[in-house]
């Protein structure tokens, strides 16, 4: 599949789960606003067959380049982000992975049961990530064990492979100076930003500025019914100069730390 295909797709399929990502894009573009997509972001977990070497794969066919990478110690995260050397204009890419080793040994077995009880042949291919939830339907008792011990955790379980946010390019936007007047615009029309940390991860001497909206909430079916989990989020950032002129591309832990946290239960049912 070529990248434009394959990142249509995938904005297809995050946008059927993540309704208000599809309202601000509309919301913006009735404004006269062109959208331009900064990055997207995956989670995997770093079991030999799903860690974020295999994921990374198919953007590194595409010409993807790995560059900068990020610890994630209390929530036990690692990550890589990827740029498009020749095509600046392709998105970032940043690929998260829970250490699976540092949990519970009950984490830990439950994370390589969900993985073997799954067709591994999917895990190698190219579209992986078009393909979301590749295992079973979840248990809810497995789902609220996993959450226990990792927000994270339990949200990879029930949606799987995808991207779960898209991010928009506040730079690019014409009648929002900065990411404050975004944030405001977006909370006067009934949007719930993701406050933790603040609403505006970063500063302009870190040269990113992050906000994001809370991820939507969808009606998931568990092996004991239905039952509402978070779905995904969309982000916006604002990037500033390095001292070559150049917009800075690179990410910021401190402030990746809560962005991640746009998709807790804790914070919906704050
Ligand atoms: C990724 C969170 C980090 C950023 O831009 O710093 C991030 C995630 O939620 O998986 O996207
Ligand atoms: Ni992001």
């Amino acid at each position: 599949m070529n990248s434009t295909l394959f990142f249509e797709e995938l904005w297809k399929q995050y946008a059927s789960k993540t309704p208000s990502a599809y309202k601000v894009k509309s919301l913006l573009e009735g404004e006269g606003e062109t959208i331009f997509n900064d990055h997207i972001a995956i989670r995997t977990f770093d079991d030999l067959r799903t860690n974020i070497e295999v994921i990374a794969k198919p953007f590194i066919a595409m010409g993807y380049t790995e560059m900068g990478e990020y610890h994630f110690e209390a929530k036990k995260l690692y990550a890589k982000h990827y740029e498009h050397i020749e095509n600046p204009d392709a998105p970032k890419i940043f690929i998260s992975q829970l250490l699976t080793d540092h949990f519970s040994l009950e984490l830990q077995a439950t994370v390589k049961k969900i993985l073997d009880n799954c067709n591994n042949d999917i895990f190698n291919q190219d579209d992986l990530i078009l393909q979301g939830r590749v295992w079973e339907t979840p248990s809810y008792e497995v789902y609220k064990m996993l959450q226990e011990e990792s927000e994270y955790a339990a949200w990879m379980y029930v949606n799987g492979f995808c991207s779960n946010h898209f991010t928009i390019d506040v730079n690019k936007l014409e009648g929002f100076e900065n990411l404050n007047n975004l944030n405001q615009f977006l909370k006067e029309n009934g949007f719930i930003l993701n406050s933790s940390g603040g609403e505006i991860k970063g500063t302009p001497s870190q040269l990113l500025e992050q906000s994001s909206i809370l991820a939507d909430k969808i009606e998931m079916e568990f092996i004991e019914g239905i039952k509402e989990v978070t779905s995904c989020y969309y982000e916006f950032a604002y990037r500033y100069k390095q001292d070559n002129g150049q917009l800075f591309t690179g990410f910021i832990a401190n402030s990746a730390d809560k962005i991640f946290e746009s998709t807790d239960m804790k914070l919906q049912e704050a």
